[in-house]
């Protein structure tokens, strides 16, 4: 009966990592999933820029809880551009999947400097926000002038 329990739990495993690793039924799927991970960051990156720019006062607690957002959300984009998910409603350009090492690159440069914003944030000083923040929108800019289509 153990025997059984463990090789039951085995298979369970074996098939929840398998369909992990599938990640997404259909390329459509996945185009959505990317975009709205995108959407969500940009919505809060949009509010920090509301801060960055002055429209808004500066508000170290809202600074931190939509840095938070962005460092989160920037993880998940990027398993949802696997092969063949170049299709549909999608502005990729085809160098994400050409350039592959460079837009890993890109990613990870996103990743690292909304690290940083989040703990430029969290010290609560204006400035040291805006030069993070500034950095941060660079990395979203140089991705999407090489790898976003107009
Ligand atoms: C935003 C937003 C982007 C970036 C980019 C930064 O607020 O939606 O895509 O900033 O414009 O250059």
């Amino acid at each position: 009966m153990k025997k059984i329990i463990f090789s039951l739990i085995a298979i369970s495993t074996a098939v929840i990592s398998f369909s992990a690793a599938a990640q997404f039924a259909k390329p459509e799927d996945a185009v959505k999933y990317r975009k709205s991970a995108f959407t969500v960051m940009a919505t809060h990156f949009g509010r920090m820029g509301a801060m960055a720019q002055g429209k808004v006062p500066f508000d170290a607690k809202s600074a931190a809880d939509n840095a938070e957002i962005v460092v989160n959300m920037a993880k998940l984009p990027w398993a949802a551009f696997g092969e063949g998910t170049d299709v549909g409603d999608t502005k990729a350009k085809p160098e994400v999947w050409k350039q592959s090492a460079k837009f890993k690159e890109a990613a990870e440069k996103l990743q690292a400097e909304s690290v940083k914003l989040v703990a430029a944030a969290k010290t609560g000083k204006e400035d040291a926000f805006k030069t993070a923040f500034a950095a941060t929108a660079g990395a979203c800019k140089s991705c999407h002038d090489d790898f976003k289509a107009k």
